[in-house]
């Protein structure tokens, strides 16, 4: 990426609070990520596929193979700087016709984050259409402090709680539409959500979070911390080393014989 894509990605970024990039990855490594959440769905037959959470990212090769993939990292760097870690990476992936909603929220509301210096990839591993269920955003709402989010479990969806309707003006809501491959990046201020998948086709669909190293994750266990560039500062996260792959017993990938 040229310095010139870089600023008008930061600029849409600031205004906006989220910017989209077609074609981040390409479209064999996005494939190869569908067939990633098919192998964990097997392995985990308890978790739905909304919930493939940080949690199962530090012993998974291909998993961090992806959120590490220079391409991605590099966009990473225009938002939070050189330096760049891991902060979380959740699969949310959404069934046909049962897929739930994400309701409105704000990110950093949720996450122990010091200082809140961080930015998230939405990685399209799958096609994510307004009737699959692609993320929604409201423009501009990055500029509003971090709320509260309130407990609503009347509606069956992710998260269980959202922002006060009184921040919501959907009428101003950007449907994200992503072909595979692509990614959309956002701020942890945005409100933004997804509905429910209405369609016939499954929506796939990776976070990733990504952090500076002088952003502490200050509850143990809360994320899945990995140090890609930069150097980690005293006292601030324990990083988590590259796993090995182990034939047989992970997820098999292009390239996965550097990994061993
Ligand atoms: O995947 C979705 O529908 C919502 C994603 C989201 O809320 C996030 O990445 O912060």
């Amino acid at each position: 990426m040229d310095a010139q894509e870089a600023k008008r990605l930061r600029e849409a970024y600031d205004r906006d609070g989220y910017v989209i990039v077609r074609n981040a990855i390409d479209p064999a490594l996005a494939a190869e990520a569908v067939g990633h959440v098919a192998w964990l769905l097997e392995k985990n037959p308890d978790l739905k596929p909304e919930d493939l959470h940080h949690w199962l990212v530090p012993n998974d090769p291909f998993w961090v193979r992806l959120v590490s993939d220079p391409r991605l990292l590099d966009l990473a760097s225009v938002f939070i700087g050189p330096e760049v870690a891991l902060f979380a990476s959740h699969y949310i992936c959404k069934p046909p016709k049962t897929g739930r909603a994400v309701l409105w929220h704000q990110d950093g509301s949720y996450w122990p984050l010091k200082p809140m210096e961080v930015t998230t990839l939405w990685l399209a591993c799958g096609p994510s259409t307004r009737e699959n269920g692609c993320m929604r955003v409201i423009p501009g709402t990055h500029k509003l402090e971090l709320q509260e989010m309130k407990e609503n479990r009347e509606v069956d969806s992710v998260l269980g709680s959202e922002i006060e309707a009184k921040f919501v003006d959907e009428s101003r809501a950007v449907d994200l539409e992503l072909a595979p491959g692509d990614v959309s990046i956002h701020n942890p201020q945005i409100v933004h959500g997804s509905e429910a998948n209405v369609s016939d086709q499954w929506r796939y669909g990776l976070t990733i979070r990504y952090i500076p190293p002088t952003t502490q994750i200050t509850v143990e266990g809360a994320g899945c911390p990995f140090l890609f560039r930069g150097e980690p500062r005293p006292g601030i996260n324990d990083y988590h080393p590259r796993p090995k792959f182990v034939e047989g017993k992970h997820y098999p990938f292009a390239g996965c014989e550097n990994w061993k």
